[in-house]
């Protein structure tokens, strides 16, 4: 094993024992929720995990290395360290693992510790994409070449549409990146099921995920699948309501003008402003369930014939 890789001794174990492993982020938990109920939720995640009979790997970079599968002192340390704790993507791991700097892994940071421990299924709430704007700003997220090059099954609620959502399927596209919609045909758009977008297949169920996951890296197309998630019925929040949040909370970073890696947390922030939590409740809701479905494909891929 790698020397700047730690893998908890339980993940560890899973993985020689060729048992369910589903990885999960810490810029979630660090960047994308507020103290204390991204502390619950990193917990809770965990635990929906192990109910659907999997072992959990939240990644994080601490002291000079890459740890897959965090105790409660390390989970505790990234959900309080609010600013000082750095926001990782593929650029900033080098930077990260020579300073010693306590860092949350976002989707792109994640899915290369994921891949270099071994761990097909990663579950996140949204991934980052292409920004509206980004024709001029060329915000576009590393999170999308990640997909294109790493190749780990990312499950999703889809992308916020703080986001250009049809440039980014676009992207996903160009890359190769297969998109897949558990029980839809639509791209959901986080927090509500429906974008009018199409994914570009429908899988019914975990082993359909499974055996398309064997087959692309069968065939050797190094690279991620998308699977995107719809957030349950009960918990989706009114797409009109939510249009005017997101309005409002572009208009606000725009007016302070927030740049670069700073534009997604200080968006999610401004949601969770604007809509009293309402928002936060969401979000907490759909990444439960993405962890859960990412379990089971976890296990039904672990049970394929090699
Ligand atoms: N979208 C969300 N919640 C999040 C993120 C995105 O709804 O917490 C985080 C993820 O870690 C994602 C990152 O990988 O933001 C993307 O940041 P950027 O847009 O700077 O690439
Ligand atoms: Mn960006």
């Amino acid at each position: 094993m790698h020397d700047r890789l730690i893998l908890a001794p339980e993940v560890a174990e899973a993985l020689a024992g060729k048992r369910p492993v589903v990885a999960l982020e810490s810029t979630v938990i660090s960047h994308g929720m507020s103290y204390p109920r991204n502390l619950e939720t990193a917990r809770d995640l965990e635990a929906a995990v192990r109910e659907e009979g999997a072992v959990p790997a939240t990644i994080a970079v601490m002291d000079g290395r890459i740890r897959v599968g965090l105790d409660d002192v390390a989970l505790e340390r990234l959900a309080t360290g609010g600013k000082s704790v750095w926001k990782l993507s593929r650029r900033d791991l080098p930077v990260a693992l020579a300073t010693g700097a306590l860092g949350a892994t976002t989707v792109a940071a994640t899915m290369i510790a994921a891949r270099l421990a071994g761990i097909a299924l990663f579950a996140t709430g949204g991934i980052g994409g292409v920004h509206r704007g980004a024709e001029t700003s060329f915000d576009v997220s590393a999170d999308l070449d990640e997909l294109a090059r790493t190749s780990v099954c990312v499950v999703c609620a889809g992308a916020k549409s703080i986001l250009d959502l049809p440039k980014t399927l676009e992207v996903l596209e160009t890359r190769g990146v297969p998109v897949l919609g558990f029980g839809t045909e639509e791209f959901p758009a986080f927090y509500s099921r429906r974008s009018g977008m199409r994914v570009s297949h429908r899988c019914d169920n975990a082993n359909e995920v499974a055996g398309v996951l064997r087959a692309k890296w069968d065939l050797g197309l190094d690279g991620g699948v998308l699977l995107a998630n719809p957030i349950p019925v009960a918990d989706e929040l009114d797409a009109d309501v939510m249009e005017q949040a997101i309005g409002a909370a572009l208009a606000d970073a725009d007016s302070k003008e927030i740049k670069g890696k700073d534009v997604t947390p200080h968006l999610l922030a401004a949601l969770e402003r604007i809509t009293g939590g309402r928002s936060l409740q969401a979000n907490i809701a759909l990444i439960r369930n993405n962890a859960r479905v990412a379990a089971r494909v976890a296990a039904a891929y672990s049970a394929l014939p090699v």
